[in-house]
């Protein structure tokens, strides 16, 4: 199903007196702060978060599954959800592909068919994690580290082939995400180990067109309970390092242990020009992959803070980093919890945009402790949700994508399309 920019502007009517009221205050608000609301819109509209394609399905747990009816059922139809996404926030126009869930049959349907939704194809993820039903080799004891040659050129060969399907869709990098690990003491040799994963990595970038970037992403635990191979921001780092200019760090926020300072984590990657992309979800304990903003949205206006200081200093040194959500959860519906997702890290980006950078810099010099968190936090307690609403009515979207997604029943139209017992492929 494709959604009706007339019915999101007939809806939009109904709350626009609201929403201009509301704007402009906001609007006066930040102009005598001295910040430009147009400039800020126009971040905001450029600002296009990827939506991967194994979220589009109620997620799981290792206890149970509860879909809701109505999954994407094809590679087709996971495009046609980013598709409703975008026609309702104008914020998610890209997806993320996971190979092999998504092999593309005809390339050249495919790619009109994203094309149809406005949509771009972000980084290719390869899979290692799991064995697929024709593989030779198990990646039971390991992918890329593993002891046997034979495991590990398998899975070299398995990412060169991700990366052959993201090229002729025009995606520009891949993620190397890996399960790689032991569960207990003795059982991996870990020098021996991260000797091998970097040999195969350094196989894979080889292989990689000149202008693809790697992201290697790192995770301390799950679903290896005592190590992992790339446990850690500093370990992906080592290897980003050694493997090239092309190859970068990609921080996941729910791969780290409680507590972490991910918001500096930011900073220093940034310092070095490795970071290269980000994966957006929210946490309590561990992996939880709620909904971004949903547990932490100070900490996640944090991180922007760090990530826009990155993006504005004209001396940086860092690329402009990939955005992708990557959460999956078992009890909302995802299209509702990928809009939120999607609001809750814009929003974040507009605080950390209005945050008086010289004031800070300046109380950060006079080591003014208070003045500089007075400064933060009174960008962080800003409403500025309806300087969102406006950047998505100006692209044609939705005022209140959740609120205008429930009034059009997408999700009942989809089940009626689909089934209600049909299921996405993924996790
Ligand atoms: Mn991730």
């Amino acid at each position: 199903m494709k959604i009706d920019k007339n019915k999101i502007k007939t809806l939009n009517s109904k709350t626009l007196p609201g929403h201009r009221e509301s704007f402009e205050y906001l609007s006066g608000k930040l102009s005598k702060q001295g910040f430009d609301p147009k400039q800020i819109i126009q971040k905001i509209q450029d600002f296009q978060i990827a939506i991967p394609s194994w979220a589009l399905g109620t997620g799981g747990t290792r206890f149970g599954r509860f879909p809701g009816g109505g999954e994407p059922r094809t590679l087709e139809e996971k495009i046609d959800d980013v598709g409703l996404l975008h026609a309702l926030n104008a914020g998610s126009g890209a997806i993320s592909l996971h190979i092999p869930w998504d092999i593309p049959s005809d390339i050249e349907a495919i790619k009109a068919h994203a094309a149809a939704h406005n949509l771009l194809f972000d980084a290719v993820n390869s899979n290692t994690f799991q064995d697929q039903p024709d593989q030779e080799h198990s990646y039971k004891f390991g992918s890329l580290c593993h002891t046997d040659p034979k495991v590990r050129q398998q899975a070299v060969d398995h990412n060169l082939e991700v990366v052959h399907y993201g090229e002729k869709l025009g995606s520009k990098a891949l993620t190397v995400w890996l399960a790689d690990g032991s569960s207990f003491p003795g059982q991996m040799n870990f020098r021996k180990a991260l000797q091998r994963t970097l040999d195969s990595l350094k196989e894979i970038y080889q292989g990689m067109p000149s202008d693809w970037k790697m992201f290697v992403e790192y995770k301390p635990y799950e679903p290896n309970f005592y190590h992992t191979v790339i446990q850690d921001w500093g370990t992906s780092h080592l290897l980003a390092s050694q493997l090239g200019d092309r190859a970068f760090t990609l921080v996941d926020l729910g791969h780290h242990l409680p507590n972490t300072n991910i918001e500096q984590i930011v900073g220093t990657l940034m310092m070095q020009g490795k970071l290269g992309g980000f994966h957006f979800n929210d946490s309590k304990f561990g992996d939880d992959d709620l909904t971004a903003g949903a547990m932490k949205p100070y900490q996640l206006f944090l991180i922007f803070n760090e990530l826009v200081e990155g993006m504005e200093d004209k001396n940086s040194v860092n690329p402009p980093p990939a955005w992708m959500i990557d959460a999956s959860h078992n009890l909302k519906d995802p299209l509702e919890d990928l809009l939120q997702s999607v609001e809750a890290i814009q929003l974040a980006y507009a605080q950390a945009l209005t945050v008086d950078r010289v004031a800070l810099e300046n109380a950060r010099e006079q080591n003014d402790a208070v003045l500089a968190q007075e400064i933060l936090q009174n960008a962080f307690r800003t409403d500025l949700r309806p300087l969102i609403a406006e950047a998505r009515l100006q692209a044609g979207a939705a005022l209140e994508p959740v609120a205008v997604y429930r009034d059009l029943t997408v999700r009942n139209e989809l089940v009626k399309e689909r089934g209600a017992k049909s299921l996405a492929t993924g996790l």
